[in-house]
């Protein structure tokens, strides 16, 4: 399976869009594949992680302090996404 098709099958939806400071922002992952690689997503910027069953939602909330680009990614770095706080 290549990277980008892994890349692909992961998906990550964010279903708060509007940030209010003090307001948690969730954002809902779900995993769609099998790969170690993906079994945990790393927020950094947050110290936060979060194991990913395949096939099952799961929700992590954030609280922003401020606007920013906050990465998240697999422990390797090889899956990658953004939040974007405006
Ligand atoms: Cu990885």
């Amino acid at each position: 399976m290549t990277l980008a098709k892994l890349a692909r099958e992961i998906h990550q939806a964010v279903t708060e869009r509007r940030w209010t400071r003090d307001k948690p922002v969730r954002l809902n992952f779900r995993r769609e594949e099998t790969a170690s690689c993906s079994k945990k997503v790393i927020i950094a910027a947050f110290n936060k992680s979060a194991d990913l069953p395949t096939g099952q939602q799961v929700a992590v909330e954030l609280l922003p302090e401020q606007p920013g680009e906050y990465e998240f990614a697999c422990p390797m770095g090889m899956f990658r996404g953004r939040l974007i706080v405006e």
